[in-house]
């Protein structure tokens, strides 16, 4: 396993056991270890001049030159001094895996701006790169553009880092293939990509119905990617979905990330479109797998949460796929969308939810793997120690899927029935799940859903679940007391 894949492991992860609601405010540690910084050193500064040689006393004056000269190598850093630049830059080369990455720092407050915000078409970001590899971008504010805030095609081995994008007119953030390349493995042309620690607010802000070509794509998508990680990022605001990993993107993880705000569209009927998830994975054209998402916090979205499906049926399907510690709550509008907590449709497989706490959705868990998107029969499906509590609708519905494990979890005794649905439903085994009038959280109408010492969800839980999941969201070590708790965090105080 690589470095990317590494992050898995919540056990190894320096990241991880870090985490929490409140991580994306931390400077990220270490994860930019794979940066050779042993280069050299050049300049751009808004009184510089492109004839000057790009010293600290001689900068260069715009980002773009600097991007595409001859002398920059692979290890050495740009540093770009504090201003506005209005310039589209476009990366005119690459590092290396032996002298290392090119590093494109923000050197204090810099904000890049499009130079022609309305026009722009497909692709186009205010740093944007096709087939190159070995980027570090850090620490760059990018506002008001025609398409994407950052811009990466057919990438390799790139470090998105500390950015915040504003009112981009379609992502903030994109890595995408050239072309479709008819689905397939084809269309998987990027490898090795991180995206760390920044600030996607109000994407897509110009989109204003299907087929509209400002604003396309998601807040921040991941599509055609082999070896990711999204990580401790915020998202707030933006027209529709948060977070997208699609179309064969595989072998990554999401995780501390907070996700609010998105889907803004749904419920406003614009041509049709009723909004999207704030987490979406998407199998789509190619095969998905091997993708954790953990300890997110997704909340006050207007539509769904947290979505696995495959919207091409034909081509690829979705698999391997983990989902824990992550909390979900205030999510969709009853009436309007489905506001799914957790949701799994057709074409998938062998998906582990555990040890996640959602609350307060429009319906926490949907598995229905047939009517929505066609495709085979979803099957494996395990759900286990979450808590599903205090829904607007209901707890959730589960049919048309085979080998559900359906145990250890905690609703509140709302609704009469632990799920809806039930038709097309194959070898459900649903034992030790829980009812209660309340689960006791610290504050429910706070949103603070760590557990009180009254809660029934302490040392209730299964002790079958994987590796992956024995440290909770706080970090803290699972199955403290007589037991392990259900739901994103452990419980350790006196009882
Ligand atoms: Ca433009
Ligand atoms: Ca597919
Ligand atoms: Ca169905
Ligand atoms: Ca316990």
């Amino acid at each position: 396993m690589d470095a990317i894949t590494n992050s898995s492991n919540p056990l190894v992860d320096p990241i991880q056991t870090m985490n929490g609601a409140s991580s994306s405010t931390l400077t990220p540690v270490s994860i930019a270890s794979p940066v050779n910084n042993s280069g050299a050193a050049y300049y751009v500064s808004t009184n510089g001049s492109d004839d000057n040689p790009g010293t600290s006393d001689q900068p260069w004056k715009t980002v773009n030159y600097a991007v595409n000269k001859d002398i920059v190598k692979a290890g050495d850093t740009i540093l770009v001094q504090p201003g506005t630049y209005t310039e589209l830059i476009t990366l005119g080369k690459s590092g290396n895996s032996e002298s290392g990455y090119i590093t494109l720092k923000a050197n204090g407050n810099v904000t890049l701006r499009d130079p022609d915000p309305i026009v722009g078409g497909f692709r186009e970001g205010v740093i944007q790169s096709a087939n190159k590899g070995y980027w570090n971008i850090d620490g760059f504010r990018i506002e008001n553009t025609s398409w994407a805030g950052i811009s990466l095609r057919d990438a390799n081995n790139m470090i998105v880092q500390n950015n915040h994008t504003y009112e981009t007119g379609a992502s903030g953030i994109i890595v995408l293939p050239e072309t479709y390349y008819d689905g397939g493995e084809r269309e998987i042309t990027n490898k090795n990509i991180k995206i760390l620690n920044n600030t996607v607010e109000r994407a897509n802000w110009r989109w204003q119905g299907n087929g509209d070509e400002n604003g396309t794509q998601e807040a921040l998508s991941i599509w055609g990617v082999d070896g990711f990680e999204v990580a401790n990022n915020t998202l707030k605001e933006g027209s529709r979905e948060g977070i997208d990993a699609k179309v064969g993107s595989r072998n990554g993880s999401i995780h501390g990330n907070i996700v609010t705000g998105q889907a803004l569209v749904s419920g406003t009927f614009i041509r049709g479109y009723n909004g999207g998830p704030a987490i979406y994975l998407d199998g789509n054209r190619a095969d998905m797998f091997n993708i954790d998402v953990y300890d997110n916090v997704v909340f006050n979205n207007t539509a769904d949460a947290i979505v696995i499906a495959d919207e091409v049926p034909n081509q690829g399907d979705v698999s391997n796929i983990r989902i824990y510690n992550n909390v979900v709550y205030n999510n969709g509008i009853r009436g309007v969308n489905g506001g799914q907590g957790i949701g799994v449709n057709s074409n998938v497989r062998n998906v582990e939810i555990v040890n996640n706490t959602l609350v307060k959705n429009v319906q926490e868990i949907f598995i229905d793997g047939i009517d929505y998107l066609g495709g085979y029969k979803s099957h494996d499906i395990l759900v286990r120690n979450n808590i599903f509590s205090d829904s607007a609708y209901r707890n959730g519905i589960i049919e048309d899927v085979d080998n559900v494990t359906l145990d250890n979890n905690l609703f509140s005794d709302k609704f009469e029935r632990l799920y809806d649905g039930g038709s097309g439903l194959g070898n459900l085994k649903a034992s030790n799940n829980t009812t209660v009038k309340s689960v006791e959280f610290v504050s429910l109408d706070g949103n603070d859903f760590h557990l009180t010492s009254a809660s029934r969800a302490i040392d209730i839980g299964s002790l079958e679940i994987g590796q992956y999941a024995q440290i909770d969201m706080d970090g803290k070590p699972r199955n403290q007391g007589a037991g392990l708790d259900l739901g994103a965090y452990e419980y350790s105080g006196l009882r």
